[in-house]
């Protein structure tokens, strides 16, 4: 009777062991993949509750040439061919007027963000010089993920004042 207790106790304790073993060494091969998935998802959701993989509207406007909100003035934009996640970077805006001339001394200020995640751009960029022709400097460009990104300018010169967006995807 006693010996039979002693084989039960002794069968589910070692039931145990191989069980915690068993889970030791499985969980460095399987650990991992289960672990990072489960991660990714908490961290990119606790940065803000909105985050997701949820993919940009259809129908968004890329071009890189525009015409702002009222169509006061002509924009566009040149920046490096693939702009790299977090990496700090310059853009080159051009500004015409409606008719086609180039727009002196302008005041620019610069805004955006990603409208999915509720969240603006990680810094703060500034024009920082005017390079003639209609061409202005804008320093302090940085995406920190991919996906649909905004860029606003705001753009000042004599009595005209007026807005423009642009939108881009980032890979990453
Ligand atoms: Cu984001």
């Amino acid at each position: 009777m006693q010996n039979k207790t002693l084989k039960t106790i002794l069968t589910i304790a070692l039931t145990v062991v191989i069980t915690i073993i068993a889970f030791i060494v499985l969980m460095p091969m399987f650990g991992p993949s289960f672990m990072h998935t489960l991660m990714a998802g908490r961290m990119h959701n606790g940065m803000n509750g909105m985050h997701g993989d949820s993919a940009a509207p259809s129908g968004l406007d890329y071009a890189t040439e525009r015409t702002t909100d009222n169509g006061t003035f002509k924009v566009s934009y040149t920046t490096e061919n693939a702009i790299a996640i977090n990496q700090m970077h310059t853009w080159v805006l051009h500004v015409e007027t409606a008719d086609g001339q180039p727009v002196e001394d302008a005041t620019v200020t610069v805004d955006g963000g990603m409208p999915q995640h509720g969240h603006g751009l990680p810094t703060a960029p500034q024009v920082t010089e005017y390079l003639g022709n209609g061409d202005y400097l804008v320093e302090g460009m940085k995406f920190q993920m991919g996906g649909w990104w905004e860029v606003k300018f705001n753009i000042s010169a004599g009595d005209l004042t007026d807005t423009i967006t642009f939108n881009l995807t980032l890979e990453g």
